[in-house]
C-alpha cells in the first residue's frame, strides 16, 4: 500500500502518519503525549522511541545502520522469528540439532545454510492490519507478516505472525505467533532490542541474580549468574527460565530502563565488544558498540516454544524509564 493509501486508511491527525524514507522504506511516526515512536515496515522494526523527561533517546541505532530492501537494520528493535540465533543449530549444545520449524523427526530443509541468522521475519515486508488512540492518549499500530512473505522453503507450517507497538509512557509490543496448520512446529523467537546507554563499562542489567546461562562466547558453557551483569569483554549470553523482569541501570545518562515481560522465557544479554565490533563494521566505527547493549526478550535454546494446532503464543514486553 502506498504512504498515501496508508495515511488515507490507518494515519490518525497528531498522533501516527507514514512517510518514505530516502531509500524507500515506508516508517510509521506516532506520537502521543508521553513521547515519540518510528516503525519501519520493513520487519516491524522499532528503530526510535524518544519519552518524556529524557533527552537520550532509548533505543540506540547503529550511524552505519543500512535502511535497504531485504537488509536488516542495525539497531532498534529487530524481531527475530521463527528461530533464534543461526537456524537448525544445536541449542543447547547437550540436544540435538533440532530443526526450529520442524515437528520432531521431520526431515532437514534444503538450503539450511544460507537461511538467515534470527530468521527471515526482521528483513521481511510487513503489512498495517490497524491503528488507534486509546483514552489514556496512548497510540497503537497492529502489523502482519502475511503467509505470503513467509518463504516456504524455510518455513513450511501453516503460522501467522502479528506485532502491536503501543507508546504511551511506555512502550509496549505483544508478538503474537499462531499455528493454523495440523501439525506442531518448533518455534524460537526474540525481540532483540539495542538500548541506547552512556557507556558499557559504566551500565549493569539487575535482575537476573542466580539466573543460569549460557555463555556463548568461545566454548559455550552453563554458568549461573553472581549478583549484577557488569560489563568488561564481549558478553554473549542465553538466560533460560528466566520470565523475571530485569533493568539496565545507567548512572551516566541518570536513569533506569525497566524490562518488564510476559511469555518470554530467555533473556539475552549481548555487547560485541571490540574485536567483533571491528569484525561487524556496521556498529558504528571505531567505538559505536560502547554506546549499545542488547537485552533481548526472547523464548530460545532450552525454552524454544512447541505451538500445537490451533495454538497461539504472545511474547509481550513493556520498556518503562525511570530518572535515577
Ligand atoms: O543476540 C545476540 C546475537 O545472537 C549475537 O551473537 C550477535 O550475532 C547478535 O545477535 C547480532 O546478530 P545479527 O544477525 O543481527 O548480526
Amino acid at each position: 500500500m502506498s504512504v498515501a493509501g496508508l495515511n488515507h486508511a490507518f494515519g490518525i491527525a497528531g498522533a501516527l502518519v507514514f512517510e518514505e524514507r530516502p531509500e524507500g522504506l515506508i516508517e510509521a511516526r506516532l506520537a502521543s503525549t508521553e513521547g515519540h515512536a518510528t516503525i519501519c515496515l520493513q520487519g516491524g522494526h522499532v528503530i526510535d522511541w524518544r519519552c518524556l523527561g529524557q533527552t537520550q533517546p532509548v533505543l540506540w541505532l547503529s550511524r552505519d545502520a543500512k535502511f535497504a530492501a531485504g537488509k536488516s537494520i542495525r539497531g532498534g528493535i529487530p524481531v527475530c522469528w521463527p528461530w533464534f540465533g543461526a537456524y537448525g543449530a544445536a541449542t543447547p549444545p547437550t540436544k540435538n540439532a533440532q530443526q526450529p520449524g520442524d515437528a520432531p523427526a521431520a526431515p532437514p530443509l534444503a538450503g539450511v545454510e544460507n537461511f538467515p541468522t534470527h530468521g527471515f521475519a526482521r528483513t521481511a515486508a510487513w503489512e498495517v492490519v490497524d491503528s488507534g488512540v486509546e483514552h489514556d492518549g496512548t497510540v497503537w499500530l497492529l502489523l502482519t507478516l502475511s503467509r505470503a512473505a513467509m518463504p516456504e522453503a524455510m518455513w513450511p507450517h501453516a503460522a501467522t505472525l502479528e506485532l502491536k507497538v503501543s507508546l504511551g509512557a511506555a512502550l509496549q509490543l505483544d508478538l503474537v505467533s499462531g499455528n493454523i496448520g495440523a501439525q506442531p512446529f518448533v518455534l524460537g523467537e526474540a525481540l532483540h532490542t539495542y538500548f541506547n546507554i552512556s557507556d558499557i563499562g559504566k551500565v549493569s542489567v539487575q535482575g537476573l541474580q542466580g539466573v543460569e546461562y549460557w555463555d556463548t562466547v568461545g566454548s559455550v558453557e552453563s554458568k549461573r549468574q553472581d549478583g549484577a551483569v557488569e560489563f568488561s569483554t564481549e558478553t554473549d549470553r542465553v538466560y533460560i527460565n528466566s520470565p523475571q523482569a530485569c533493568s539496565i541501570e545507567d548512572p551516566g545518562f541518570g536513569r533506569r530502563i525497566h524490562i518488564r515481560k510476559q511469555g518470554s522465557l530467555s533473556t539475552v544479554v549481548w555487547n560485541p565488544w571490540t574485536a567483533k565490533a571491528a569484525r561487524m563494521g556496521d556498529l558504528g566505527q571505531p567505538d559505536g558498540w560502547r554506546q549499545m547493549l542488547c537485552v533481548e526478550s526472547a523464548n530460545a535454546w532450552d525454552n524454544k516454544l512447541t505451538l500445537a494446532s490451533g495454538e497461539r503464543h504472545t511474547l509481550s514486553v513493556e520498556y518503562r524509564v525511570e530518572p535515577l
